[in-house]
């Protein structure tokens, strides 16, 4: 092969050439590539082969060298191109359709593409080897919160509460999930749901309180929250480690932290026997019974639902070890009832009763 061609893969017969067979075939045995090359609709011979001989593209100097000075670390189209694999063509789609990247131009007019446009086009990348459609994909890459070197992980979770706010308090469902999905690709969920979901929560109750956010506000971002939490809740039962019975009392709605702090448990290995929001204290009692938790835990954000219920609690916690948590749940209905008080925040009490309570074989279950 003659030196500087390269050998390409992959070609996507699309538009003129799939009516021209003869002609496809002199173009690669020229080219000396394999018979396929990706490229995309609307994309003739001609680009073709300034891609595969670069040298005749005027935007594509191949080194550094030649970029002019005063624009260190910028890279023309070219070397981005290299570094990338993605060819120039598909660059300059990606910057005119999605604005995917915004290049500074030389005197000349030549395109200048900084470390961001580069980290983008590779987030792009990533998205399409997820699967998501090129237009998904780029949003998702232009929605990654620039994170200049150095930034402390805390900037990222304060961007992302606020990007999540902005999505769900639009009613952008979709964008949402995007902020979630990044999230979850670059923390733990149990960072996710400590340092964005639940303090988001927190925050947006406030506001609503001052009447800065709607209710119908404020029932879109739970919900959409509840889906994707009830989401990563999925396999609550695998496993054979120690479960956990967790229930709301009757009247009480709020939910998400109790599901948030079985989701941080059940990734300390324990299993989940989840019964949700205003739950009557009898079927507590009958499930407990029947499945033999080590440990129901009962939890209300409001004053008044477990008060309502204490002789109940009385006999729950005689028979099954029990432990109040939420808001509403004081350290005197805990004395009365002789429930234990989870005092931390959903997280931190999972981590807490995971390593008190252990394992199934050294725990209290055992
Ligand atoms: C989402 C939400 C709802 C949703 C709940 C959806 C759902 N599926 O859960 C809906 C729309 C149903 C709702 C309804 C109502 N809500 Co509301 N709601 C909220 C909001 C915004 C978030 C609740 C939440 O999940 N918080 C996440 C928790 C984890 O955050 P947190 O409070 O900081 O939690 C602390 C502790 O309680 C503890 N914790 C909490 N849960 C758990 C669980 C475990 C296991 C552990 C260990 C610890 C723990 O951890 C934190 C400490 O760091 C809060 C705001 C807020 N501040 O929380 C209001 C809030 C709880 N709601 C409130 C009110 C008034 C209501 C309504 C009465 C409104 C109405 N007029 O209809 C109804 C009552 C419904 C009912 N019968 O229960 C008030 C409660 C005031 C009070 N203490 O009585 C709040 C505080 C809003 C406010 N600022 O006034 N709500």
């Amino acid at each position: 092969m003659p030196a500087g061609r390269r050998r390409v893969g992959l070609l996507l017969v699309i538009g003129q050439w799939q009516h021209d067979p003869d002609r496809l075939s002199r173009f690669c045995r020229d080219s000396w590539t394999d018979p396929l090359v990706s490229c995309g609709r609307g994309d003739t011979l001609d680009t073709l082969s300034r891609y595969l001989h670069p040298e005749p593209d005027t935007e594509a100097p191949t080194t550094s060298e030649t970029t002019p000075s005063g624009t260190a670390g910028l890279l023309r189209i070219g070397e981005l191109s290299r570094r990338l694999g993605v060819t120039p063509d598909l660059l300059r789609v990606w910057e005119r359709r999605y604005g995917l990247l915004s290049p500074e131009r030389t005197e000349g007019g030549f395109r200048l593409y900084s470390a961001q446009d580069e980290a983008r086009v590779r987030a792009m990348q990533r998205h399409l080897a997820e699967g998501y459609a090129a237009g998904v994909a780029a949003r998702m890459a232009l929605r990654a919160p620039a994170r200049p070197a150095g930034t402390e992980p805390d900037d990222v979770m304060a961007a992302a509460r606020a990007e999540l706010g902005e999505a769900l308090e639009g009613f952008h469902d979709v964008e949402a999930q995007v902020v979630i999905d990044r999230l979850l690709a670059a923390f733990s969920v149990e960072a996710v749901l400590r340092d964005v979901v639940l303090p988001y929560l927190r925050d947006l109750g406030d506001r609503w309180g001052r009447g800065e956010v709607s209710v119908g506000q404020e029932h879109f971002a739970s919900a959409v929250l509840q889906g994707r939490l009830m989401g990563l809740a999925r396999g609550f039962d695998l496993g054979v480690g120690p479960r956990a019975l967790l229930a709301c009392p009757p009247t009480e709605r709020h939910e998400l932290g109790l599901l948030c702090f079985g989701i941080g448990l059940r990734d300390h290995g324990w299993r989940i026997t989840y019964l949700g929001a205003d739950v009557p204290m009898d079927t507590i009692r009958d499930v407990a019974d029947r499945v033999r938790p080590d440990l129901v835990v009962v939890c209300s954000e409001r004053m008044g639902p477990l008060e309502s219920v204490i002789p109940c609690l009385h006999g729950l916690s005689h028979d099954h070890p029990t432990a109040l948590a939420g808001r509403g749940a004081s350290i005197q209905v805990a004395h009365i009832t002789g429930a234990r008080l989870l005092q931390d925040a959903p997280m931190a009490a999972a981590a807490r009763v995971a390593a008190e309570m252990g394992r199934r074989e050294d725990g209290p279950g055992a």
